[in-house]
């Protein structure tokens, strides 16, 4: 099941939400930021971790990792890398990646819902309409496979986020 609602994504009772992060890992601006300072410095000493160990050279776009949720009432973050838009490069490739290896790592844990933000189209500037039809079909693809996700849900910050995401769900 696909759902769009209006909201902000560190409210969400799911079992996992993405978080658009960049390669460093180590926070940021956007919805990272919200969700570090709602989430608490659990998900950042964890993040820490990642970057001593496996991911010395940061996390690569497309990329997707969980870590603990922290205070947050999901139980898992899983977070992924948004390509920066270009107007002259087709990225869309890294794009579907974000949603793909997030929703694998998710299932990977076993979680049933999972929550996304609109990947790349704030900081990164990618246009809503293009990344909703990327986001869209990406999701519907994985749903259809075999998959452990039952429920995934679009989270989008505003309303006009929210339209054009509707506008674009077929
Ligand atoms: N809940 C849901 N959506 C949100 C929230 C929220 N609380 N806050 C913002 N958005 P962005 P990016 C929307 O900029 O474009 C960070 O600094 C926002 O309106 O968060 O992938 C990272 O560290 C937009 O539609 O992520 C990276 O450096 C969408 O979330 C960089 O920004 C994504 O906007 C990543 O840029």
């Amino acid at each position: 099941m696909l759902e769009l609602v209006e909201g902000d994504i560190t409210a969400q009772e799911v079992d996992v939400i993405v978080n658009a992060a960049n390669s460093s890992l180590l926070g940021g601006g956007g919805v990272d930021g919200a969700i570090h300072r709602r989430g608490g410095p659990s998900i950042l000493a964890e993040c820490r971790r990642l970057r001593a160990g496996h991911y010395g050279r940061g996390l690569r776009v497309g990329q997707a990792v969980a870590t603990t949720a922290g205070r947050l009432p999901a139980r898992w973050v899983v977070h992924t890398v948004g390509p920066v838009w270009s107007a002259t490069e087709d990225r869309s490739a890294l794009l579907a990646d974000c949603h793909r290896n997030s929703l694998r790592v998710a299932a990977s844990l076993g979680a049933v819902s999972v929550a996304f933000p609109a990947v790349s189209t704030g900081i990164y500037r990618w246009p809503l309409e293009s990344a909703a039809d990327i986001a869209l079909s990406t999701v519907a693809e994985e749903l259809a496979g075999e998959t452990s996700v039952k429920l995934v849900r679009f989270v989008l910050f505003g309303q006009q986020a929210y339209d054009i995401f509707r506008s674009r769900a077929v």
